[in-house]
């Protein structure tokens, strides 16, 4: 896993208590991973597995995760400062992802082309694309691993898995899981510590075919500029500014409800979260008024809270970003009606509690609508017309996901089909499946996760022909031949 490059303590968000210690890589860690990798795939241990074997030994990772589920989820939620139960949940999606991408594997098979000849064979084969690093983030961090980790092995690639120097243990769980599960050595990779000493060289080398990643926007340009040099595959997640619609003529009591959900559920470190509330203006001030007065309600806790509805964020830095994001978003004259600061609860002073946070009076210019925070804050805007919010909520450079509430359902299918976001939800707010793809538009990145595209994402698609009576083209005249042979 890694030589002697030092430890890195692993700190709870909740209250600053050391959780773990971890050894982190080092630059000669990382190329060792990568040859390891590089050798198991170009061997063929592992990639020459039929598709029926490959699914079984995936089956067997989900197995092994449901035997640990417990376990897995109190390092998750030591590792994030998230409640257990929602740990809970994420594991229990965690072995869902990898069910389905090993039914998903048992699916696959080649796809006959007609050629028009019956004495040939024209097929399309897949073939798994090679060495993977996946690098994932802090906020979900071993579901995220699971949506790249899964497919990966599914599809018989080798893989190095980077998650975040933040979050590491539930990593370190899984790949034990499955060396357990019968992986053969070199195909299961990890590699622990930053992204500069060990995700930037991963994506720099040119003995790695494909680079998955999930987080910031900067890493990830800074990513596909650097997998440029090698002309990697590159499938990019890197969040989301997600509309969320209300119309006057919705059920405001599940829209209400929901949005306050969509925006304040793990304290607003989801990129689908729904930051950025489009309402129309004869319902504002009523949705206003019952949105700042269930954010004022939410109960802040540590993962052991029991009473606790949403938790602290990731770090000291991550609040820091947000303290400056809300200074600029008062400085350009966003209304801060309720939040907007860290909790002042005495028993939360030693972790990263902000507090849920209403944004009224905004509008699509203002940096705080445009950029995504990552926090537990929510902005505000008011439309009339269905033209108007198509064009808002279209207005941004990323395009993630978003929702539209409205009983009117022609109308609720209309702007849907306009919103340029990789998922829209209509009059509900953030459910996903492992069958249905998951990825951005414009700047939320490029590729999919999850459903069939996102095992094809670790695919490479070969043509394969093969003529079963060959005979002379015919083209070029052969030198003996004569003018008029
Ligand atoms: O992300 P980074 P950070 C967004 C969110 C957040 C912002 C920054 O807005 O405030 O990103 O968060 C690794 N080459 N999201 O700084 O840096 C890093 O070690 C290769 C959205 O935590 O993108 C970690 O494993 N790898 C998001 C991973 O990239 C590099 C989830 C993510 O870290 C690297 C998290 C490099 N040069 C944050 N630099 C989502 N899409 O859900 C860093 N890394």
């Amino acid at each position: 896993m890694a030589s002697d490059a030092g430890v890195r303590e692993i700190r709870s968000p909740h209250d600053g208590s050391l959780v773990t210690l971890v050894p982190e890589a080092t630059g000669l860690d990382v190329s060792d991973a990568i040859a390891a990798a590089r050798a198991s795939f170009d061997s063929g241990v592992y990639a020459s597995w039929s598709w029926a074997a490959r699914s079984a030994l995936v089956a067997k990772v989900a197995d092994l995760l449901e035997r640990d589920a417990a376990e897995i989820a109190i390092k998750e939620s030591n590792d994030t400062g998230k409640r257990l139960i929602e740990a809970g949940y994420d594991v229990a999606d965690v072995i869902s992802t990898f069910r389905y991408f090993a039914e998903q594997g048992l699916l696959q098979h080649d796809r006959i082309v007609a050629s028009g000849l019956d004495y040939i064979d024209s097929r399309i084969i897949y073939e798994p694309v090679g060495v993977c690093a996946l690098i994932g983030p802090w906020n979900y961090p071993l579901l995220q691993a699971s949506w790249k980790v899964a497919p990966a092995l599914a599809a018989g690639c080798s893989f190095i898995l980077k998650p975040s120097e933040l979050t590491p243990s539930s990593a370190i769980h899984l790949l034990q899981l499955i060396e357990e599960a019968g992986a053969p050595a070199g195909v299961a990779n990890l590699l622990l510590g930053s992204g500069a000493v060990v995700g930037a060289p991963l994506t720099e080398d040119r003995r790695v075919d494909l680079i998955s990643f999930t987080g910031g926007l900067s890493t990830g340009k800074a990513i596909m500029t650097t997998a440029a040099k090698t002309v990697k595959k590159v499938a990019l997640e890197l969040g989301g500014k997600n509309p969320n619609i209300i119309f006057a003529d919705a059920d405001l009591g599940a829209a209400i409800d929901n949005a306050v959900t969509a925006v304040f559920l793990h304290s607003g470190q989801v990129c689908s979260a729904g930051t950025r509330l489009l309402v129309e203006r004869s319902i504002h001030d009523h949705v206003v008024a019952e949105i700042v007065r269930r954010a004022r309600a939410i109960r802040l806790g540590g993962p052991q809270d029991l009473s606790a509805e949403t938790g602290p964020l990731i770090s000291q830095g991550h609040l820091k970003k947000i303290e400056e994001y809300m200074s600029r978003a008062v400085a350009e004259g966003a209304h801060v009606l309720t939040g907007g600061k860290r909790s002042a609860r005495p028993e939360l002073q030693a972790g990263w509690y902000f507090e849920p946070t209403v944004l009224d009076g905004c509008s699509t210019e203002m940096d705080c609508v445009q950029e995504e925070s990552f926090g537990p804050i929510v902005t505000v805007e008011v439309f009339d017309t269905e033209a108007e919010v198509i064009s808002l909520g279209n207005d941004t450079i990323y395009g993630l996901a978003g929702a539209v509430w409205s009983s009117d359902s022609a109308k609720a299918q209309r702007v849907a089909r306009a919103l340029r976001h990789g998922t829209i939800w209509v009059n509900d707010y953030g459910p996903y499946r492992p069958q249905a793809e998951w990825g951005g538009f414009k700047a939320s990145g490029t590729g999919r996760e999850l459903g069939p595209t996102g095992l094809l994402e670790y695919l490479e698609i070969k043509h394969l022909w093969t003529n079963n009576s060959p005979t002379l083209s015919g083209w070029f005249k052969k030198p003996d031949q004569g003018e008029d042979a």
